[in-house]
C-alpha cells in the first residue's frame, strides 16, 4: 500500500471547507485508508485553547507578530502530538487549513514579510509539507454572505473586504506557483457542482498514488 498522504483544504471564509472535508474523508476511507481528520488553528487540547485566544475577542488588540507566533505555536504542538504520529501509524491526515493559511492571512492579509513566515515554517515543520492542497476559491462577498448566516463574527471575520481580497489573491498566487500540489476548486457554484469537482480531484489523486 502507498505511503500515507497529508492533505489540506484552504480557502477564504465560508468557502465550504467543512463540506469538502467530509467528502474527502469519505472518498479516502472508501479506498481502505485510515484517516485522521483535524484542523488549524487547533487539533490538540493546547491548540484548541490557542484557537479560542486567536479567534475570540478577549485579545482584540493582539499584535500581528503575536498572532503569527501563536499560529505556529499551535502548529508545532499539532505536528508533534497529532499529525506526525498519525502519519507514522500509516493514517492519511486531512487538515482543515495549515501553513498556507498563515501565508494568506498573516502574510498577504496582515502584511508580514513572507520570508519571516518561511523561516518559521522551516523551523517548526522541518521538511513536512502537504502532499495535496485543495483551494476552494470564490468571490469574497459570496463567502462572507454564506458565513454570515451562521453566527457572531470572530476576530478574523471582522476584517475589511480589502483584507479578505488580499487573502484570496494570496491563495491564488500560491496555487499558481505550486501547480503540482494545488488543485483550485470553483467554490462559487452550487453545492452539488462543488462536490463533483472535489470528488473528481480526490479520486484522480487516489488513482495516481495507488
Ligand atoms: N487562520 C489564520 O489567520 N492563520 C492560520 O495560520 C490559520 C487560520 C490556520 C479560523 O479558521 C480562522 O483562522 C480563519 C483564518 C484564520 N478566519 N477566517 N476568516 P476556520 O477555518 O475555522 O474558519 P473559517 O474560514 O471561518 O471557516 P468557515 O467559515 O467555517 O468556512 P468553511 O468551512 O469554508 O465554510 P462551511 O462551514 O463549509 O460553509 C459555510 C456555509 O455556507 C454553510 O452554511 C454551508 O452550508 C454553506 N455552503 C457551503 N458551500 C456552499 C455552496 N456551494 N453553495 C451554497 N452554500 C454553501
Amino acid at each position: 500500500m502507498s505511503r500515507p498522504r497529508f492533505i489540506t483544504v484552504e480557502g477564504v471564509e465560508g468557502a465550504g471547507k467543512s463540506t469538502c472535508m467530509a467528502l474527502l474523508e469519505q472518498r479516502i476511507l472508501a479506498r481502505d485508508h485510515d484517516v485522521s481528520v483535524t484542523r488549524e488553528p487547533g487539533g490538540t487540547a493546547l491548540g484548541e485553547t490557542l484557537r479560542e485566544l486567536l479567534l475570540g475577542h478577549r485579545h482584540d488588540g493582539m499584535g500581528e507578530d503575536t498572532e503569527l507566533l501563536l499560529m505556529f505555536a499551535a502548529r508545532a504542538e499539532h505536528l508533534r502530538v497529532k499529525i506526525e504520529p498519525a502519519l507514522v501509524r500509516g493514517e492519511w491526515v486531512l487538515c482543515d487549513r495549515f501553513t498556507d493559511a498563515t501565508y494568506a492571512y498573516q502574510g498577504y492579509g496582515r502584511g508580514i514579510e513572507l520570508s519571516r513566515i518561511a523561516f518559521l515554517e522551516d523551523w517548526v515543520q522541518g521538511d513536512r509539507r502537504p502532499d495535496l492542497t485543495l483551494l476552494l476559491d470564490l468571490p469574497i462577498e459570496q463567502g462572507l454572505q454564506r458565513a454570515g448566516k451562521r453566527s457572531a463574527p470572530d476576530r478574523f471575520e471582522r476584517q475589511t473586504l480589502d483584507f479578505f481580497e488580499r487573502v484570496r489573491q494570496g491563495y491564488l498566487e500560491m496555487a499558481a506557483s505550486e501547480p503540482a500540489r494545488y488543485r483550485v476548486i470553483d467554490a462559487a457554484q452550487a453545492l452539488e457542482k462543488v462536490s463533483e469537482q472535489v470528488v473528481t480531484v480526490i479520486d484522480s489523486y487516489l488513482d495516481d498514488v495507488a
